[in-house]
């Protein structure tokens, strides 16, 4: 099948304008085939833009290695180019969206010379699910359509869903231009200038364009971009919610399962707490999502969530065999492996796999690298925002639900964030409205997931929606009370908890072990869902009592109860953070709602003092 055989009038007309724009040499559909897949990986293998691993050790993987400034989001770049700026809100970058078409349009025009223009039909969520969202990418990078092959449902069926008026999301998308001809030549994908680069977001047309970046989120346009910045926009008007949440099932030692979510910030522990393997005995866990989580009621009055992607775009550093086995196992083949080192014998090296590096490596640089442990300055050998694209249905853990076109019942939502003071291991919301108000002042430390921020600073990231929200924040608060609001059946609205794994001790030392050792926190909040665990009152909110959760082994009950405790001056601290730098930066869009939290929030620390 290629292009001419589309059937979809204004789609066609829309790759012909754009084509004649960017003037590509061939266009070509992908139509999601397996023969279509190999094919592409081979081009990429034989132009020397990917390295074919060794198929003994992991059979159909490939590896690319980007520009050097080509390696995470970039947050500065990506616009809001919605009407008004009021409508973007304070935390989004805006343009005047007529004035960024014309900057973008010259930008594009005769970009793809020399290239092929791909064409990508792709469906966020199960194909032809009521939920599921249809967006078609037009891109020059045979990187893109192969992630995407595997990150969303591609190809031919498709097109039959939308038929031939159907309604799709318009996505462009090019790597762009280098500044000197030949730059970014030899194995690496060329990228555009960053202030070149444009992430692009037209909320009220609906619309993405996308230029200059071929990495994640800046070029797979169907994840952040449509499934969030752009989703978030139809699911206010439609009144569901489009979140940076993952979605795992639980099962206790009888039988009963239930479904949550959980919104931690980039690089912040979605992927592996959705892979976990329960250190408590009898419980199991199962993964429906790592990333985006997309929740609606059903008809029975419950929020159910589907995962729009069918793919692990996750984090490569830290991930071993004991932190998170069912990921290293998902990616242990067909996958596609971004700025991780390469070994002599072809195969993939990073920090934190669990073992030392293998004599010479090819470090994501391309330069040669030889581990040295005594040189606490030697730069990692993969890229700290390395990168594996893997098909979900290759996770050992995938639950049985994941493509239910229906979605799955949650029962609780978690946030959090990387902490390293103040914020006990888990405390839960008094109600709906107290989660929204946990949510909204959600802070997290940088990670190295986006570009233009400075690491290991912590800032406010509400919801882990920070880079995700594609209106103005304060009405997105508002959005999240209304939907509690319009809850069918206020019992059966989900609880909501925040965590947090990233406690240190005073020597920067982890308090909490994390990974499988958080199965004994989802206990308890499944326990709290059923109504059995032992609990207590706070001004904070509602937290486990010290002998509620098992202590792992080597936590001390000094540690558990610095856990658990609730840190009056850090909170206040807190308060004033929030109510001298956050909340104002939100005007008349701050719900009077959240206002009124802080405020009792304060005299309840206050009192307690
Ligand atoms: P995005 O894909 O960027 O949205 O990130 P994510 O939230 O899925 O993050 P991921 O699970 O990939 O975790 C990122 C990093 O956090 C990895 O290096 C993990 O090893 C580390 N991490 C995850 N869970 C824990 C935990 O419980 N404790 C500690 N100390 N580190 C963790
Ligand atoms: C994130 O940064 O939250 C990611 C990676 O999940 S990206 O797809 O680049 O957004
Ligand atoms: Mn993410």
């Amino acid at each position: 099948m290629n292009v001419k055989d589309i059937k979809h009038a204004g789609l066609k007309k829309w790759i012909g304008e754009f084509a004649e724009l960017t003037t590509p040499d061939a266009i070509v559909l992908a139509d999601g085939s397996s023969s279509q897949y190999d094919e592409l990986i081979n081009l990429t293998v034989e132009s020397g833009l990917a390295t074919r691993l060794n198929p003994a050790k992991k059979p159909g993987c490939v590896l690319f290695l980007s520009d050097p400034s080509d390696v995470a989001r970039v947050e500065k770049r990506t616009y809001i180019a919605s009407e008004t700026q009021d409508a973007a809100g304070p935390t989004n970058n805006w343009m005047d969206p007529k004035q960024l078409k014309k900057e973008m349009t010259d930008l594009y025009r005769g970009c793809m010379k020399g290239r092929t223009l791909y064409v990508i039909p792709f469906s966020m969520g199960p194909i032809g699910s009521d939920i599921a969202k249809i967006g078609v990418e037009l891109t020059d990078s045979p990187y893109v359509v192969t992630n995407m092959m595997i990150m969303t449902r591609v190809g031919k069926k498709v097109l039959d869903v939308l038929g031939t008026d159907g309604y799709f999301v318009p996505c462009f998308h090019s790597v762009g231009k280098p500044l000197a001809e030949g730059e970014s030549d030899g194995g690496i994908w060329p990228c555009a200038p960053m202030e070149h680069k444009y992430i692009s977001h037209f909320p009220e047309t609906r619309e993405i364009w996308s230029y200059g970046s071929g990495y994640g989120g800046n070029a797979l346009l169907g994840k952040k971009c449509l499934a969030l910045r752009i989703a978030t926009v139809l699911a206010r008007d439609e009144g569901w919610l489009a979140e940076h949440m993952l979605i795992l099932k639980i099962t206790n030692p009888e039988g009963k399962s239930r479904f949550l979510t959980g919104a931690f910030p980039s690089a912040c522990g979605k992927t592996n707490l959705a892979m976990l393997i329960p250190t408590v005995p009898g419980w199991k866990v199962e993964t429906v999502g790592d990333d985006i989580a997309w929740m609606k009621y059903g008809s029975d009055g419950q929020l159910y969530a589907i995962n729009p992607e069918a793919g692990f775009f996750g984090v490569a550093p830290g991930t071993s065999a004991s932190s998170n086995y069912n990921a290293l196992v998902s990616a242990s083949s067909n996958t596609i492996f971004t700025n991780v080192a390469l070994t002599e014998d072809n195969d993939v090296w990073w920090e934190g796999i669990g073992y030392d590096a293998p004599g010479k490596l090819i470090d994501w640089n391309g330069n040669e690298w030889v581990q040295n442990k005594a040189d606490k300055t030697q730069k990692p050998a993969a890229h700290p925002n390395a990168r594996f694209t893997a098909p979900a249905s290759q996770c050992p853990s995938i639950a049985a639900e994941w493509e239910d076109p229906k979605g799955v019942p949650i029962s609780a939502i978690l946030f959090g964030g990387r902490r390293p003071h103040t914020i006990p291991l888990v405390h839960q919301s008094n109600d709906w409205s107290h989660g929204v108000f946990l949510g909204s002042i959600v802070g997290s430390e940088v990670t190295a997931a986006a570009l233009d921020v400075k690491a290991g600073t912590i800032r406010r990231d509400p919801f882990a929606m920070l880079p995700f929200c594609g209106y103005n924040m304060g009405d997105y608060f508002q959005h999240w009370l209304d939907v509690g609001h319009a809850a069918p059946d206020a019992e059966k609205l989900p609880k909501i908890f925040y965590v947090n794994w990233f406690r240190k001790t005073d020597e920067g030392k982890w308090l909490w072990p994390g990974f499988g050792e958080n199965s004994r926190v989802l206990k308890w909040v499944f326990e709290r869902c059923e109504g059995t665990a032992k609990y207590v009152k706070t001004p904070i909110g509602i937290m486990p009592t010290l002998d509620a959760i098992d202590r792992p082994v080597g936590v001390s009950e000094e540690d558990m109860k610095e856990l658990l405790s609730v840190d009056i001056d850090g909170w206040l601290e807190e308060v004033k953070d929030i109510r001298t730098n956050h909340y104002p930066m939100f005007g008349k869009h701050l719900p009077k709602e959240l206002a009124t939290f802080l405020d009792k929030l304060e005299a309840d620390l206050r009192a307690a003092k």
